[in-house]
C-alpha cells in the first residue's frame, strides 16, 4: 500500500527521496491557493521562480504577466502580488495569459520538490483533485510544507491532515510520525477550519496587512475540486 509522509518545511527536503514519489507543494497562505485560483481562471500556465531578477527576466522573455510577493506585499514594479484576488477582481485582464510567479516561500519549495516523480499543486480550494490524482498514482505521497522562512506553519501542516484523511482507505497514512501529527492537528482544526487558524503566525501576519479576505478565501474547501496544477518540463499546467 503506499503511504503518505509530510515534509514539515522545504529546509527538511534533504531528509526525503522524492525519487519515485508524488510531491504535493502547498503554500496555503497563499501561493499555491493563488496558482490554483489562476489556473482556474483562465491563466494559461505558471512559472514559478525563486528570485525577482528572474521573475522579471522570464516576464519579458515570454510576454507574461509577472506576479511578485515578498514579506507578504507585493514586490514593487510587478503585475501581481500573491493575492488569489488578483485572478478574480479583473483589475488585471488573466484570461489566456501565463503567469511568472516568485513568492517568499511557495514558490522556492516548488523548485526544490522537482525531483519527484509528479509534482502537483495543492491547497484547500482544490483538496479533491490532489486526492482523486494521488489515488489514480497509487506511489507515495510527500506532501511539501512551503512553511515561513524554513519554519513550520500549522496552515500547510493542517492540510497534509486533511489529505492524509481523505487518502485513508487507499494509503498508510499511519506509518509516519509527521502524518500522524498532522492528522491529529487536522481533527482539532476541522469543526472550525478558520476559527482554528486564527491562532497561526501567518493569519496573524496577513492580517495586520489587511488581508484577512485573502485568508477566508483560502480556506474554501474544494471550491475548484477538478482543479489540479501540474508540473511539466519548465512550467505549471491544469492536469
Ligand atoms: O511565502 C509565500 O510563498 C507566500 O505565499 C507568503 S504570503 O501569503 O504572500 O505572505
Amino acid at each position: 500500500m503506499p503511504s503518505v509522509d509530510i515534509c514539515f518545511s522545504p529546509e527538511l527536503l534533504p531528509l526525503y527521496d522524492l525519487r519515485g514519489r508524488v510531491a504535493v507543494v502547498v503554500d496555503i497562505l497563499r501561493a499555491t491557493s493563488s496558482i490554483v485560483t489562476a489556473l482556474a481562471n483562465g491563466v494559461t500556465h505558471i512559472f514559478p521562480v525563486a528570485e525577482l531578477a528572474e521573475c522579471q527576466a522570464l516576464g519579458q522573455q515570454h510576454g507574461c504577466l509577472t506576479a511578485a510577493e515578498r514579506d507578504g506585499r507585493q514586490a514593487e514594479g510587478f503585475d501581481l502580488g500573491n493575492s488569489p484576488f488578483g485572478y478574480l477582481d479583473g483589475v488585471v485582464p488573466v484570461q489566456g495569459r501565463a503567469v511568472v510567479i516568485s513568492t517568499t516561500n511557495g514558490t522556492q519549495a516548488l523548485r526544490r520538490s522537482l525531483t519527484a516523480d509528479a509534482v502537483v499543486v495543492g491547497a484547500f480550494l482544490n483538496l479533491q483533485a490532489v486526492a482523486d490524482f494521488a489515488r489514480a498514482q497509487q506511489k507515495d505521497v510527500v506532501v511539501v510544507c512551503a512553511g515561513w522562512k524554513g519554519k513550520f506553519c500549522l496552515e500547510d501542516t493542517v492540510f497534509g491532515g486533511a489529505l492524509a484523511e481523505r487518502l485513508a482507505q487507499d494509503f498508510d497514512v499511519s506509518s509516519s510520525d509527521a502524518t500522524l501529527a498532522a492528522l491529529h492537528l487536522w481533527q482539532q482544526a476541522k469543526a472550525d477550519l478558520n476559527g482554528y487558524l486564527l491562532q497561526s503566525s501567518h493569519v496573524r501576519r496577513l492580517n495586520s496587512l489587511e488581508a484577512n479576505k485573502d485568508f477566508e478565501f483560502c480556506l474554501k474547501t474544494d471550491e475548484y475540486p477538478g482543479v489540479l496544477p501540474v508540473w511539466r518540463e519548465d512550467r505549471l499546467v491544469l492536469a
